[in-house]
């Protein structure tokens, strides 16, 4: 049930510690109410702007409150717990590779990521973290780190479950579906980079990719690491750029898409949490427009392909309706959408080389003047953020 909260609460609001910055914070500002549930169930998306308790978001500060609230309910009803920064996280960075050893609670376990160091590039490089190697090309002067997500977590099929490092380390009956372990381990990966005295490479100029579940799992270490300066995920469809709601009215009108309902059965990339609210997608408090939400105002380039599986309506409405929050925070240039007519899974068309190498110039080469404005591209003209929402987005003060 939603409360009213007097004005005497929101004025208090700044007395709370505000947190400085996303990344391994699970706390909210406020708690969630006791009992929280998203009612009314609607297959409308879900007000980014106004918190559980109804509250309605309109400064920068109340937003990062807000943030912390939205994070928390993802872990509560699709993505399972991602643990904070363990005890101990050491490792080395060298031109070949990057070691990470991490231990908790008694426990440790160590995996590398494969590091390509771009030639000709004096101090640190920007890199790109890629989920099993890139799908898109990675130009001249930026790294390449290839990171075995399989390895943390495992993703054959939904026997997968519990099975990979990071269930090693935290048991195999943890709550984090495989996507939120691997973002965990993007995040022990940042962390060996940020504390590495020789400065190989600059752990402010980071960008993560992945293809198709991989960029699934790209999408969502963006939202869960605010370190990470440029999210690619390409190709990612339901359950990464797509809306679970629109997909499930997207089936509902005949189309061969993948759903929620679909999804955990075939895999564990999402949270045994997720189950119940799968098969009545209305009743989740969060959706996917809510994860540029959590990446903002940082770089994010969703790279989309028209093939029916992926949802090309529900990535181009989904993720025109995550636009919204960039737009609140002024800051609509860090954001582009760009889905185009059918190719190959996973491979990277021409046509959407213009946009890529805008946001790579501009968020990890420093190229400020990079024309990232304005990119939404889409084959689907009749698309529309208002068809989904029933809300407006505040300018944020
Ligand atoms: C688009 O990502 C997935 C999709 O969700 C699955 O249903 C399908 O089996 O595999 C796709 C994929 O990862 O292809 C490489």
């Amino acid at each position: 049930m939603k409360s009213v909260v007097s004005s005497a609460l929101l004025l208090a609001l700044p007395v709370f510690a505000l947190p400085s910055s996303l990344h391994e914070r699970q706390d909210a500002c406020k708690a969630l109410p006791a009992n929280y549930a998203y009612s009314p169930a609607s297959s409308k998306l879900p007000d980014p702007f106004t918190f559980a308790d109804g509250t309605k978001v309109t400064t920068k500060a109340q937003w990062a409150c807000r943030k912390q609230e939205i994070l928390q309910l993802f872990y509560l009803q699709e993505l399972g717990d991602k643990p904070a920064k363990p005890e101990s996280v050491t490792g080395t960075v060298s031109a070949t590779s990057i070691s990470v050893k991490v231990t908790n609670a008694g426990k440790s376990i160590s995996f590398s990521a494969t590091v390509k160091m771009p030639s000709g590039v004096t101090g640190a490089a920007p890199a790109i973290i890629a989920y099993g190697g890139a799908s898109l090309p990675i130009p001249a002067g930026v790294a390449t780190i290839t990171f075995n997500n399989d390895g943390v977590a495992q993703q054959t099929n939904s026997g997968s479950r519990g099975k990979g490092l990071f269930y090693d380390l935290y048991g195999s009956g943890h709550s984090a579906g495989a996507t939120t372990a691997w973002a965990w381990g993007v995040s022990r990966i940042l962390d060996v980079i940020e504390a590495d005295t020789t400065k190989k490479i600059d752990v402010t100029r980071i960008g993560v990719t992945g293809c198709s579940r991989n960029g699934k799992g790209a999408l969502i270490a963006g939202a869960l690491d605010d370190r990470i300066a440029l999210t690619l995920p390409q190709e990612s469809g339901s359950g990464g750029a797509a809306c679970w709601r629109i997909s499930d009215l997207e089936e509902a009108a005949g189309k061969k898409i993948q759903t929620a309902h679909e999804i955990i059965g075939e895999n564990v990339w999402y949270s045994k949490r997720f189950d119940p609210f799968a098969t009545k997608t209305s009743t989740l408090a969060v959706d996917h427009h809510m994860l540029p939400a959590l990446i903002a105002p940082r770089g994010l380039l969703v790279i989309e392909n028209n093939i029916d599986w992926l949802g090309p309506v529900s990535t181009t409405g989904c993720m025109r309706v995550g636009a919204l929050a960039y737009q609140a925070l002024g800051a609509t240039d860090s954001f582009g959408f760009s889905e185009v007519a059918p190719h190959n899974h996973c491979t990277f068309p021409s046509s959407q080389q213009t946009e890529l190498t805008a946001f790579i110039n501009r968020f990890l080469k420093g190229d400020a003047s990079a024309k990232t404005a304005g990119v939404d591209k889409s084959d689907q003209a009749n698309v529309k953020a208002s068809t989904y929402i029933t809300w407006t987005a505040p300018t944020l003060t």
